[in-house]
This record gives C-alpha cells, sequence and structure tokens, in this order.
C-alpha cells in the first residue's frame, strides 16, 4: 500500500513553501500526502499584514479525521505559530502512535513573515522537541534554541548539533544554508555526525527551502528509511529543487519541486566522524 505523510503547517498562499511545498514533495516521493492547516498565511505585498491563525478546534478535527479514515505512517511539523498549538499537537502526538516524527521548528520565513509568537519557544522546546525522530533547524532557528549561540562554521554546526541532541530528539540536523562555500548540512546522532556536503547554488530563491527538505525528510521515513538514508535523498531532493528554483513575479522565488525527479544530477558527498 503506498506510505502516507502529515504534514500539520501553514498554508502558504503563494505555493512553494508551508503545506502546499510539503504536498508537492510528498508527491514527488510517491508518498500520500494530508494536511492539517494550522494557519493561512498571505502576507499581503502592500500592507505585510496576512497571518490568520485557525483555531484548536479546527486543527485537531484536521486530525482526528486523517488518524481515523486515512492513516499516518509518518509526519512533519512546520508552522505552528502558537504555544497553544505547540502544546496541543504535543498532546495529539503523545496519544497516538506515530513512530516518525520530523519537527522542523519554523520561526521567520524568507518572505519576513514571523511564524513563531515569541512566548512559544519554550514549548517547542521543552514539549514537542523531546518527541521529535529528527529535528531541521536552520542556523537562526539553532542560534535562536541555543540562547543566541553563534554559527559561522561547520565546527558550529557540529557543536549545536551536540546541544540541541540534549533536548531530547532522536536525530539533529543542523542546516548550513547561511555558510560561505559548499552547502554543508550536519546530521548527528548522539554518537557519529554525518556531515552533508552538497554544491551551493547561486541563488536567492529558496523560499519553501526548508519546509520542502523536511517534508521529505518526512517522506523517506514513511517509506520506512532510516534517518541518514532518508536525509541523504531529501539533500539531494532540495539541492536539485534549489538549482532549477523558479523566478515568477516578485519576492523570493520558490524552489522547483519536480526537479529532482526530472534532471536527478544531484550528488551529495556524505562524511561520516565518529563524535
Ligand atoms: O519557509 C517557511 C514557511 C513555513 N510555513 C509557511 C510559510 C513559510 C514561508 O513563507 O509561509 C506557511
Amino acid at each position: 500500500m503506498i506510505k502516507r505523510a502529515l504534514t500539520i503547517a501553514g498554508s502558504a498562499a503563494r505555493g512553494g513553501a508551508g503545506i502546499q511545498a510539503d504536498l508537492k514533495t510528498f508527491q514527488e516521493f510517491d508518498v500520500f500526502g494530508t494536511t492539517a492547516v494550522t494557519a493561512i498565511v498571505a502576507r499581503n505585498p502592500r500592507t505585510g499584514q496576512g497571518i490568520f491563525p485557525q483555531s484548536w478546534e479546527a486543527i485537531e478535527a484536521q486530525l482526528v479525521t486523517i488518524e481515523e479514515d486515512i492513516g499516518i505512517d509518518a509526519m512533519k511539523t512546520g508552522m505552528l505559530f502558537t504555544k497553544e498549538i505547540i502544546v496541543n499537537v504535543t498532546k495529539w502526538i503523545q496519544q497516538s502512535d506515530i513512530q516518525n516524527i520530523v519537527v522542523d521548528p519554523v520561526m521567520i520565513g524568507k518572505m519576513g513573515s514571523a511564524l513563531l509568537k515569541d512566548d512559544a519557544m519554550e514549548a517547542m522546546q521543552k514539549q514537542l522537541i523531546p518527541l521529535a525522530t529528527v529535528i531541521t533547524p536552520n542556523m537562526p532557528e539553532a542560534s535562536y534554541l541555543l540562547g543566541g549561540m553563534e554559527l559561522g562554521s561547520v565546527a558550529d554546526l557540529k557543536e549545536a548539533a551536540r546541544r540541541l541532541f540534549t533536548f531530547g530528539p532522536k536525530f539533529v540536523l543542523v542546516k548550513g544554508g547561511r555558510l560561505e562555500g559548499p552547502a554543508v548540512d550536519v546530521l548527528y546522532d548522539g554518537e557519529q555526525f554525518y556531515v552533508l556536503e552538497a554544491p551551493r547554488i547561486d541563488t536567492l530563491n529558496t523560499n519553501g527551502a526548508g519546509c520542502s527538505y523536511s517534508a521529505a525528510i518526512a517522506a523517506g521515513l514513511a517509506k520506512g528509511q532510516t534517518v541518514p538514508d532518508a536525509v541523504i535523498e531529501a539533500k539531494k531532493f532540495i539541492t536539485a529543487g534549489i538549482r532549477h528554483s523558479l523566478t515568477f513575479k516578485q519576492g523570493v522565488g520558490p524552489t522547483y519541486h519536480a526537479a529532482y525527479g526530472k534532471y536527478d544530477e544531484t550528488s551529495c558527498k556524505v562524511t561520516i566522524e565518529q563524535d
């Protein structure tokens, strides 16, 4: 039977990030996608306004129907926005029997929207992250979760991964997208580091890259891959998506979700190091 992946995230009207990115990614991996929308993001370029959160009642209704009617082989969380949503999603996961949980600690979108309220951070750290199979912070998110730790090198990514591991997830993936040089991400399981290196692609069009990367990991886990295998394939997928990213009318353009399946020329160098 086709495997099923759930995303709990925000709807990104522009189509490149959030729920839309997750569904497009699940489809590329031939995984059946289901969605619980936490908020509708439609930032009006003229006013800068436009986040419309959903009530917990509405979010829970989506989760219950997915759990009862479809089933869940893996899930990911994206934009959760409020403390209330994080606390309730955590409780819901605890009463479920979901094994594969990717937590993307989304905070600020590349279009500048604040996607997590300030008072929600503690719940993210203390409640949700400990349940995660893998968390996928980028450098600003890792820094924020670690009280302002400065990250400027691969050695810093490794140290951040070590510290984030103490929060309780099984794996930590710290993404070095903002480093100079090649695009290096560090995956850590408490014993070894998997240093993943892909070519850096010179583009500003990376809207939704983090969403799509974590969705690709969830798809791999749904299909029964190990975390390192799922992350390595997801890294190839997102590198292809960024290489063939799209320019539309204005703002930060999205990654191209079909690129990996279409062109498939991406390599990812993996080095395993004992801690
Ligand atoms: O890429 C981060 C992100 C996550 N979720 C939603 C978003 C964005 C960025 O635009 O809109 C809903």
